[in-house]
């Protein structure tokens, strides 16, 4: 596209908004500071860089095998630095325990020390980029059904010392970096089956969690995601939404909403004003479930445009972390970053340019009318000018050029892996 075409269209759109009381402007400058924290895992679907050779398991899975996936740490980066090149503005990258550099060392779990993830603290710095982190209890010969929640303490001990660790590292990064790195905690815990001791791996759950926080930092900060059912651990799952709901108000953490752990009714849109009344913040991980929680990667639907619009009309920029959290290994791994990305970008830019003063008046004077119909049009406002404009100034392919990049890349790199 034209240089000079988007400026025309945004220049047009500018004064469009203008009429409606909204400075583009403004929503550019927002958007800007809003960092996403994408999810390293997507490049080389969920593997790692552990030598304990098991395949992926805690009821995740991932489906398809589209060449060139990252094989080792170098790969990885080079992969992200392509992804974020066609991202527009800065961002985070999350890392899971499982991406340490090991090295030709075997390290388990309970073994990982902060020296692990010195190199990616370094490789971020260089790249101005900031960590989070998640603790791993997939994957791993002690995972089974229960990691935290089991009932053998030399099981329940092992993990809690690994996210213990875990913190550590965050911690570690975060002074690094000199802002808080995020530590996500998830574990799959659950059962296939019926079980007749729900409370039992609650109260297991609990006392594993207490036991991991007692320590108390200040560069790192936690964060406790739910989920309905894991594949194979359909019944029951011990880490519930109510069990984290009422763990993360009780305790002070951070909630985690991830959008494919709900039922596939429900609007996680609707979840984040409650959270944001109990606590002080709330990270997302921004998925699409298809039928189930499948992580197909991120789009521009109506459940990605609520959940931004729900961040902005709570006001709550700056209590809401927006992480992504999906893995398709049928399409290629990058583009599949750039478009999750780009598509809850484009949703944020909705976000900040609906016309929420009047949408609101409409509504104080119980004008239902109205209000419908000034949602409606303002879903056909030309928002996408602007975004067009937000991908120019941050010298990012604009529209659909990107595909370009990321064939080119394709042929050049990663369609040279076997
Ligand atoms: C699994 C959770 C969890 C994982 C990552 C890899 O259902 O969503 O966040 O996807 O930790
Ligand atoms: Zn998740």
């Amino acid at each position: 596209m034209k240089t000079e075409l988007i400026e025309k269209a945004y220049a047009i759109a500018r004064e469009r908004y203008a009429e409606i009381g909204l400075d583009t402007e403004k929503a550019l400058d927002t958007l800007q500071r809003i960092p996403l924290s994408l999810h390293c895992w997507q490049a080389d679907d969920v593997t790692g860089f552990e030598h304990l050779g098991g395949s992926l398991t805690g009821g995740i899975q991932t489906t398809g095998n589209y060449p060139g996936k990252a094989r080792n740490i170098d790969e990885l980066r080079a992969d992200i630095l392509k992804a974020t090149s066609l991202i527009p503005g800065k961002h985070r990258l999350n890392l899971h325990a499982i991406y340490g550099e090991f090295g030709n060392e075997t390290v388990d779990r309970d073994r990982i020390e902060p020296r692990h993830f010195q190199g990616w603290i370094e490789w971020a710095k260089d790249n101005d980029m900031k960590l989070d982190f998640n603790s791993t209890s997939f994957s791993h010969p002690k995972s089974g059904d229960l990691s935290l929640a089991n009932p053998d303490p030399a099981i329940r001990d092992f993990w809690v010392e690994h996210t213990r660790r875990c913190r550590a590292i965050a911690e570690e990064m975060g002074r690094a970096q000199g802002d808080p790195s995020i530590m996500n905690v998830w574990v799959h815990d659950g059962s296939k089956d019926l079980t007749v001791n729900r409370m039992k791996y609650r109260e297991l759950l609990c006392d594993s969690l207490d036991r991991i926080f007692e320590t108390k930092y200040t560069h790192m900060k936690d964060c406790i995601e739910s989920k309905v059912f894991g594949i194979g651990l359909e019944s029951y799952t011990v880490g519930s939404n109510d069990f984290y709901i009422g763990y993360g108000v009780s305790r002070r953490k951070i909630v985690t909403l991830d959008t494919g752990h709900f039922h596939p009714t429900e609007s996680v849109a609707d979840k984040i004003s409650s959270l944001l009344l109990f606590l002080p913040e709330v990270m997302l991980h921004v998925s699409r479930p298809v039928r189930w929680d499948s992580d197909h990667v991120t789009i521009l639907n109506d459940d990605t445009l609520e959940l931004c619009k729900e961040i902005v009309r709570c006001n709550a920029l700056d209590r809401v972390h927006i992480g992504l959290d999906y893995f398709d290994a049928s399409i290629n791994r990058i583009g599949a970053y750039v478009i999750g990305s780009r598509a809850t970008q484009k949703a944020l830019m909705q976000a900040l340019l609906e016309p929420l003063a009047q949408l609101r008046s409409h509504e104080a004077a119980g004008q239902g009318f109205e209000r419908l119909a000034l949602l409606e049009e303002s879903k056909s406002l030309p928002w996408n000018a602007v975004w067009d404009e937000f991908c120019l100034r941050n010298d990012v392919p604009v529209g659909e050029a990107f595909i370009a990049d990321v064939q080119q890349y394709e042929h050049d790199v990663t369609s040279k892996r076997q």
